[in-house]
């Protein structure tokens, strides 16, 4: 019952690419924390990118997964916002919405810092973590999510309450790529209406800008991947252009401002390669353009470009969750799902089953031909 420690399953990452099901124990939340029932996963390439060990902050052991959706088991104390039986999503960038927390009150931005110290370390707030192993070793925590288990502990600001008619297999792809994309476009760059766009790689996060381009009016939207197998998927999501960078004989920036006179209006790097960065960057309208990093790079990785770049005109910018504030700007996009105004089933390549199974998630999304891989727990 509540308060009680839960034993579950989980996929505990041990290592570099060692993820493994593992028996684990679950504890209760402590004051200002809730216990989630975690129904379903989307893998995002973050988790693998930190399975890999490129992330400076990766921990190990520890709990991988930052993007699900989960249903509220029960609440510490002082947590007033969810109640047990809530859907919820929970989210790696956190609002406190205190009054004196500069960054939520600001319009600007998302990027709330009240747990971000703690979050980084893999504990919760007060310098604890609530897994272990069922042989006793303490597992980290990742993101402030966890989600590769059935259960999990996170902090109430970080907890987005959804609607209860949501499909938690599928918006659960809202607690990290899809709403990053969308966010990305009408967010951080805020894409209008005739706009050109280019958008490098064209996994979920990618395919979600162009879906969010399309819906704002862009009139050319260049989806530019080095697998030909995305261009068909691509055109689906709103590309009106397809371009491969290997076929190229000349660097892809160059045929983009060849294809446009200037430059494209707004460009995003959905890869999380520094020369795809600089490239992105280089594509951008002479006196406007606009690009925006979504990709996470590996750790020691920088970016580079002549200054000049800059100075005529282009604005090199970046986003964590699209900007979206998430307690107050999720649930309306759950809303928007629900009553048909932004589909996303088409996101969801690959379904399987069990916590235990996410390690095929993650075979999956090596793939090639995987957007999002669901596990549902
Ligand atoms: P993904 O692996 O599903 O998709 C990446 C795509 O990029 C693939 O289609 C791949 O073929 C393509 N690609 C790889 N190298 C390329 C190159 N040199 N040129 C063009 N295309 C190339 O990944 P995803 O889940 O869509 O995530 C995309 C990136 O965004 C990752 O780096 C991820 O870590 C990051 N991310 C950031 C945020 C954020 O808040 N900033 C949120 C979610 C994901
Ligand atoms: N921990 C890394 C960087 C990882 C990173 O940049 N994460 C993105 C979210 S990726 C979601 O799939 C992010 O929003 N970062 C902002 C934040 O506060 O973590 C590092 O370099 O240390
Ligand atoms: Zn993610």
């Amino acid at each position: 019952g509540t308060g009680e420690p839960i034993s579950c399953k989980a996929a505990v990452a041990f290592g570099v690419d060692d993820l493994r099901p593992t028996d684990i124990v679950v504890a209760a939340p402590k004051a200002g924390e809730v216990r989630l029932k975690v129904v379903a996963n989307a893998l995002c390439h973050t988790d693998i990118y930190t399975l890999e060990g490129s992330d400076p902050e990766g921990l190990f052991p520890s709990i991988l997964g930052h993007e699900a959706g989960a249903i509220v088991e029960s609440v510490g104390e002082g947590v007033t916002s969810v109640k047990p039986g809530d859907k919820v999503i929970p989210c790696y960038t956190p609002q406190c919405r205190e009054a004196d927390c500069i960054f939520c009150a600001s319009p600007k931005t998302n990027l709330c810092p009240k747990i971000r110290g703690t979050q980084g370390q893999g504990t919760m707030p007060d310098g604890t973590t609530r897994f272990k192993a069922a042989d006793g070793t303490p597992l980290a925590h990742f993101m402030g999510c966890s989600t590769f288990a059935e259960y999990t502990v996170v902090s109430e600001i970080s907890c987005a309450k959804i609607s209860d008619d949501a499909d938690l297999e599928t918006v659960c792809m809202l607690g990290c790529g899809v709403a990053t994309g969308w966010g990305a476009a009408w967010k951080t760059a805020n894409v209008e209406e005739g706009a050109s766009v280019a958008v490098f790689g064209c996994g979920a996060v990618g395919l979600a800008v162009i879906q969010a381009a399309k819906i704002r009016g862009a009139r050319r939207i260049f989806a530019i991947d080095v697998n030909d197998d995305k261009k068909a998927v691509a055109e689906e999501f709103g590309a009106t252009d397809f371009l491969n960078p290997t076929d190229e004989d000349t660097p892809i920036q160059q045929r983009l401002v060849a294809e446009t006179q200037w430059g494209v209006d707004y460009t995003f790097d959905c890869t999380g390669n520094v020369e795809v960065m600089r490239a992105a960057l280089e594509a951008a309208h002479r006196g406007w353009g606009v690009s925006v990093v979504i990709g996470v790079a590996a750790a020691g990785k920088e970016i580079a470009t002549r200054p000049f770049q800059l100075v005529t005109g282009r604005t090199w910018k970046g986003t964590a969750f699209g900007g979206f504030k998430s307690r107050d700007e999720v649930p309306p996009l759950v809303d928007q799902v629900l009553n048909g105004e932004l589909p996303i089933d088409a996101y969801v390549t690959h379904r399987l089953s069990g916590v235990e199974n996410t390690l095929g998630a993650v075979d999956a999304l090596h793939g090639g031909d995987c957007l999002r891989a669901v596990v549902s727990s």
